[in-house]
């Protein structure tokens, strides 16, 4: 695993705290050290290293995630795509999908 450049705090995870720490340090010009929030190492503590938290965020030891589980939310968007499509399909043939008028056909 590649070393972790937003861990500011040095726990072995990107979390929270380290933007605590990138919060408290941004501005800094000069002289910035990785705990300051200073992950590019370039000394100032500015946007690239928010950049980098976020790129980093949820990395680490506590929060590997498994390989080959889908992301949910992926799954909770085709899901609700399906029902909006279905539904689509109900509304444009109200007649024709059964019920004591079906033979009447489309309108
Ligand atoms: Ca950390």
């Amino acid at each position: 695993m590649a070393a972790l450049t937003a861990d500011f705090d040095e726990n072995g995870v990107v979390g929270t705290a380290d933007l605590g720490a990138w919060a408290a340090g941004f501005g800094i010009g000069a002289g910035a050290s990785p705990g300051d929030g200073d992950a590019t190492g370039e000394g100032a503590v500015n946007g690239g290293d928010f950049l980098a938290w976020q790129r980093e965020y949820g990395n680490g030891k506590a929060f590997a995630p498994p390989s080959v589980v889908p992301e949910p939310h992926s799954a909770a968007l085709a899901l609700i795509a399906v029902a909006v499509v279905a539904g689509a399909a109900r509304q444009r043939h109200p007649v024709a999908h059964g019920g004591a008028m079906g033979d009447l056909g489309c309108f």
